[in-house]
């Protein structure tokens, strides 16, 4: 079966034949992909333990599939556009041919640094190709990535070091982001005071930023590719890999404090990032395309790397800001790129919105023929925005529901395919069957309805387990409904059968498209000596999408309030790091709790959203008196 559907009649058609014969349909797209062996069973599956088992029997290696079958095709032809931070600075091409090379050639590093399959290593670096690399050399000899976001502080990397007991961190002397260079081995140096378990750390040279190499520990990146060069560039054949071997895992919050660590595998993986981003694209040979993602988020690992390269796709990996050192930035790149597919962010087109249209002067975006939104809720506004001034209103916007635990895109318009409506992740991709429950899990059939969005069958591209704690796998995603996987989101199901994704209903924010947990960013403000407590809501914000807004009870404070509540944003960026800064901070003398101790969390969102007309029933508080405070409270902040 094509990857690609070629009409909306095409797609129903696909849909219908998906849901009644899964398994066919599975192994028909899955034979689009090279198997060292093909497997034995399709699927075998249950929600309640969870055990999910895509492809069993069968041996690959991701790699192969990103690089070395497209070698004899479309080997000089460029994998990776790289654009880096600063304009000035000149940009970088790999065809596939070199960056096949520098795959096996850091492979060989890994090896060489006592790496072997199934080892568990930490990347924590800035948006250059090395990057990629790293990633890749990692699954070229089943290596299994954990990939740390470069705004992560010391603490957050320590805590998903110690969590995967990685033994090796590859990282950079520096990063730069905007005005900004970030000292990141500075930070790893910091996190591994706290784990022993890493004996060797990879440092690639970006910033020159001077850094301290500790003898027996720290190698540079350049020294040991010049070891392997010495060496006369021994091939490094792809290590066979089971399908239901792991491939990465990759943190994510969630409701409780800990963040948990998703776990993807080998060939489930491999087929639906694929698959989606193929048929979603409706990638054509020869297109340029961007996303905008960082590479330490689900949204770069599936659509920056694996999904574009599986596909023999080039895309364009940026490290820098929409912002720097121009609102024109993204302009200047899809035009020097002649870009044709622009995938983005909500939180980045309202950022944007905010210069008007004087950076979009003079800038040809002509080549852009498709454009894609993924990470939050897009408002209408800036869908239209995207669409008049970006698209011209010739190009169809996709935008993409989906989740680090799905792997790849579950919700979203096929290009020139689905009829889009601002605002609807319209339809499910095909092989993809969601369901609308209430809160008891009775399922809510037909239009016109919502309630908490869950999926009845299993994808290829699913999370297996949370790494090292299978129990929380299935308390947090498989318990909630019997035989159902829960997403967490809540949605609506319009009168067309449309979906349009209306927000978390558990206590993650989503803050600029990032996934941050209320009790997370609690615990970090309750590290800060003088905090007895604190509770922690989002907020509507016209740029982030939310905010973070913490009532914190803290009563020997300063003097000086204002000194206070910075301390409390410095804590909050260290423990955890700058992406989860509370927005707003309001000092309250106690927080609205029931009888029982529970803080009534609905309360104080409705007074962050500024709605304190009807708080609904306050008199199963404890102290009702303290609702009325935090309300006046909340007035003067603003
Ligand atoms: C890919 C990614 C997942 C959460 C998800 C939902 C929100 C993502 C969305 C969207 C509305 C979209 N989300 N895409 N909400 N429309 N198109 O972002 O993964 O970081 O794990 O976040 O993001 O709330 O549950 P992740």
């Amino acid at each position: 079966m094509n990857l690609q559907v070629s009409s909306f009649e095409d797609y129903k058609k696909t849909y219908d034949y998906s849901v009644k014969e899964p398994e066919k349909f599975w192994a028909e797209i899955a034979e689009n992909f090279q198997w060292k062996k093909k497997w034995d069973t399709v699927l075998n599956w249950n929600f309640k333990e969870p055990a999910i088992k895509w492809f069993e029997g069968a041996k690959l290696n991701i790699t192969e599939n990103c690089l070395d079958r497209h070698l004899d095709t479309i080997g000089d032809k460029p994998a990776i556009i790289w654009e880096p931070n600063d304009p000035e600075e000149s940009h970088r091409v790999l065809t596939y041919k070199q960056l096949h090379d520098k795959v096996c050639q850091f492979a060989v590093v890994l090896k060489n640094n006592g790496i072997q399959k199934g080892d568990r290593i930490c990347i924590y670096m800035p948006m250059i190709p090395e990057l990629a690399i790293a990633v890749l050399a990692c699954a070229r000899i089943g290596a299994i990535h954990s990939v740390v976001f470069g705004g992560f502080s010391a603490q957050s990397i320590a805590d998903r070091i110690q969590d995967a007991s990685c033994n090796l961190v590859i990282t950079a002397d520096g990063g730069f982001r905007g005005g900004k260079d970030i000292p990141l081995k500075s930070v790893i140096d910091d996190a591994l005071v706290q784990c022993p378990s890493v004996k060797k750390v990879i440092v690639v040279t970006r910033s020159r930023t001077p850094v301290s190499m500790i003898k027996g520990r720290d190698v540079w990146w350049e020294d040991e590719i010049k070891k392997v060069e010495t060496m006369g560039n021994p091939e490094c054949p792809a290590e066979e890999m089971d399908a239901e071997d792991m491939l990465f895992i990759l943190y994510t919050s969630g409701s409780t404090g800990k963040p948990k660590g998703v776990v993807h595998t080998c060939g489930g993986y491999m087929v639906y990032t694929g698959y989606t981003f193929s048929n979603v694209f409706q990638y054509q040979p020869g297109e340029i395309y961007f996303c905008t993602a960082d590479i330490g988020w689900i949204t770069g690992h599936s659509y920056i790397v694996y999904g574009p390269l599986s596909q023999g796709a080039t895309t364009v990996l940026f490290e820098g800001v929409p912002t720097w050192p121009n609102a024109s930035r993204f302009w200047d790149i899809v035009e020097k790129h002649k870009v044709n597919i622009l995938y983005t962010a909500p939180t980045a087109i309202r950022s944007l919105m905010g210069f008007g249209l004087d950076p979009l002067k003079g800038k040809d975006l002509s080549s852009l023929k498709k454009l894609g939104s993924v990470g939050e809720p897009i408002n209408e506004e800036a869908w239209h925005w995207f669409d008049e001034h970006i698209g011209n209103k010739e190009c169809p916007i996709v935008d993409t529901w989906w989740q680090t635990e799905t792997g790849g895109i579950m919700i979203s318009p096929i290009a020139d395919v689905t009829p889009t409506k601002p605002g609807y992740a319209t339809l499910p991709l095909p092989g993809i069957q969601p369901i609308l429950v209430d809160e008891n899990g009775k399922e809510l059939e037909g239009n016109d309805v919502s309630g908490n969005l869950c999926i009845k069958f299993p994808w290829p591209g699913m999370l297996r387990t949370t790494y090292g704690d299978h129990e929380r796998c299935r308390t947090t995603y498989f318990a909630t409904y019997e035989n159902l996987y829960f997403t967490g989101d809540g949605c609506l199901r319009d009168a067309d059968g449309y979906y349009r994704i209306t927000g978390r209903v558990d206590d993650v924010l989503n803050v600029s498209g990032h996934r941050i947990g209320t009790a997370e960013v609690e615990n970090a403000i309750n590290m800060h000596s003088s905090v007895v407590e604190s509770a922690v809501v989002g907020f509507p914000h016209d740029i982030k999408g939310q905010g973070v807004y913490a009532y914190v009870v803290c009563p020997e404070h300063h003097s000086d309030e204002e000194l206070t509540r910075k301390d409390i944003i410095m804590t909050v960026s260290r423990i955890i790091g700058p992406i989860a800064k509370p927005d707003k901070i309001q000092f309250v003398s106690g927080l609205p709790k029931t009888r029982s101790g529970k803080i009534m969390r609905r309360i104080l969102r409705k007074i962050a959203e500024g709605d304190t007309s009807n708080l609904g029933d306050t008199s199963t508080l404890l102290d009702p008196g303290v609702v009325d405070e935090i309300k006046i409270g909340s007035e003067k902040m603003k």
